[in-house]
This record gives structure tokens, sequence and C-alpha cells, in this order.
């Protein structure tokens, strides 16, 4: 399928999506969600890709959330199928099999800071600036923003940046934990990609593994979550690459895993 407002770049092991619509800020319309669903397959089929970069075009937005303009006419019955569609899209990207890290140029507002939200690590510019204003439209957050931002930044700063639409600079989203890094607008991409090549050096399906036991660890009590990391830890020692990490080690040579 032919891609209109999403773009897919691969440099070696890091793969980079870019949300490209500058013309209304990268505003997520159905279009581009669907685009970034066909985007998601490809990427769950890439046994060479074992970053993603997510990021929006140009300097000034990331995504300013989710089309307004599309949105306001929907009946009920189009707002869900829209809701459906978007959630299904961030679920998707949150269980990716490899981490996702969000570089954040400029504004992520609503479904923009949720989707950033949905990535594995966050990386934003100086000039990034961050809000979920749905309240102010008359709706409330729709792509995961009740659920994911709680459990970023904690109950009350996430009920206060909520109900009040509060737009928070960069330094801010660093503070209050919404964000990994703040950096030079000019290095956000070399950023980035340092932080993916490195992760890209590790074992892919430990990576993989752990953000597994992440993800699933974090919704259920502490004994299931340790049972979680137990099987996870355990299907390490049916891949070949858990056999070169240690056999390099005592071997005392550089280690070259093969995503086996
Ligand atoms: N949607 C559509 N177009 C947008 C847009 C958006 N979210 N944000 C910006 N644009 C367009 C503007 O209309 C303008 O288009 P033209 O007039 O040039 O054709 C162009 O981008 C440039 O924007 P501005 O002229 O406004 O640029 P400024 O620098 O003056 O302002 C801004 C930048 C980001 C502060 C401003 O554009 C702004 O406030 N934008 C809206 C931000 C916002 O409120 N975003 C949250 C949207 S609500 C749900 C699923 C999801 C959601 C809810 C429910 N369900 C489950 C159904 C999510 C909701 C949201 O994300």
């Amino acid at each position: 399928m032919e891609l209109k407002n999403v773009t897919l770049e691969k440099k070696e092991r890091v793969a980079v999506v870019t949300i490209n619509r500058p013309k209304a800020l990268n505003a997520l319309n159905s279009e581009t969600l669907k685009d970034l669903d066909v985007v998601i397959n490809e990427l769950e089929n890439d046994k060479d890709c074992y970053v993603v970069i997510l990021t929006g075009a140009g300097e000034k937005s990331f995504v300013a959330g989710a089309d307004i303009s599309e949105m306001k006419d929907l009946n009920e019955a189009q707002g869900e199928e829209f809701g459906i569609l978007g959630n299904k899209v961030f679920r998707r990207l949150e269980n990716l099999d490899k981490p996702v890290i969000a570089a954040i140029s400029g504004f992520a507002l609503g479904g923009g800071c949720e989707l950033a939200m949905a990535c594995d690590i966050r990386i934003a510019s100086e000039k990034a600036k961050f809000a979920q204003p749905e309240v102010g439209l008359g709706i409330t957050p729709g792509f995961g923003g009740t659920q994911r931002l709680p459990r970023l930044v904690g109950l009350g700063k996430a009920k206060e940046l909520i109900y009040t639409c509060d737009m928070i600079k960069a330094d801010e989203a660093l503070r209050i934990g919404l964000v990994n890094k703040v950096v030079p607008l000019e290095n956000l991409m070399e950023e980035a990609f340092a932080m993916a090549n490195k992760i890209a050096e590790n074992a892919p399906i430990a990576v993989k593994l752990c953000k597994d036991a992440i993800n699933r660890g974090m919704q259920v009590n502490i004994d299931e979550a340790i049972a979680i990391e137990a099987q996870d830890f355990g299907k390490c020692f049916s891949s070949e690459d858990q056999k070169e990490g240690m056999n390099a080690f005592i071997e005392r040579r550089a280690k070259s895993f093969q995503n086996k």
C-alpha cells in the first residue's frame, strides 16, 4: 500500500518512521493512522531492524494531536471507529517486538503526547512542548492519555495536566519524568541515533524479552510479574545469541549477535 503521510527509512539496524503532514503540524487523521498501521506491519516482519525512531517532519511539531478538522463533525459511531483505529495502532506500537524511541522536536499535544507515551523512550528537543488539551475541546484524551500519563508521571501531576490543559516545556517534562532526555534541537536525531545504536549493539531477542517483561509485568501484581520475568529469562536460553554473548565473554572476544 502506498503511504501518504508517513515515511519509513532504514539505516543499518535502525528504522526511522516520520509522521509527515507538516501543513497540519503532523496532526493524526485516519489516513495517517492507517499509514502507521501499515508501517508497523513492515517493522514487525523486519528481522534486520532492531530499534525504531519515531519522529515528526519539520522542527515545529512532533504531532499536534488528533486531526481536529477531521474529528469535529464525527458522529458517535464514527468517533468510536476513529478511537478504535487510533488505540489499535498505539497498542501495536507499544507492543512492537523492538524498542521505539520518540524523537520530539516541537509540539507533542493531545494525541501527539499520547503517541510519544506509547513509545518506550522519549528524547525531546529544548523546544518541545507537551499538553493534553482535550478537555478544552470538550473531549477526554482518547488515545490512552488518561492511562499512560499517570503511569509515567504519577496520579496528581497527570490529573493536573489533563484537567488544566497546561502546556509544559521540555525542562518541566524532564523534571516530571515525561521524557528521558532533553537535547538541543540541532542534535535531536543524532542523540536519538546514538541511543538507538547503543541498544542495537545488544542481543535483540533479550531486548525484546525485556520490553515484554516490563510492559506485561507493570500491569499485574509483583508475584505474577516475577513469573513473567522468569519465563522471559528462560526463553533467552533457547537463543543462539545467549550462547554467543556468554561465550564471547568467557573467550574474551567481541560478540556478534545474529538475532537468533
Ligand atoms: N488538527 C488539525 N489541524 C491542526 C492541528 C490539529 N490538531 N494542529 C494544528 N493544525 C493546523 C492548523 O489548523 C493550521 O492549519 P492552516 O490554518 O494553516 O490550514 C496549521 O496546522 C498550523 O497551525 P497554527 O496556524 O495553529 O500554528 P500556530 O503556531 O499558531 O499554533 C499550535 C500551533 C500547535 C499551538 C496550534 O496549532 C494548536 O493549538 N493546535 C491544536 C492542538 C491541539 O489542541 N491538539 C489536541 C487535539 S485533540 C479520541 C481519540 C483521540 C483523541 C481524542 C479522542 N477518541 C477515542 C475518539 C485525541 C484528541 C486530540 O489530540
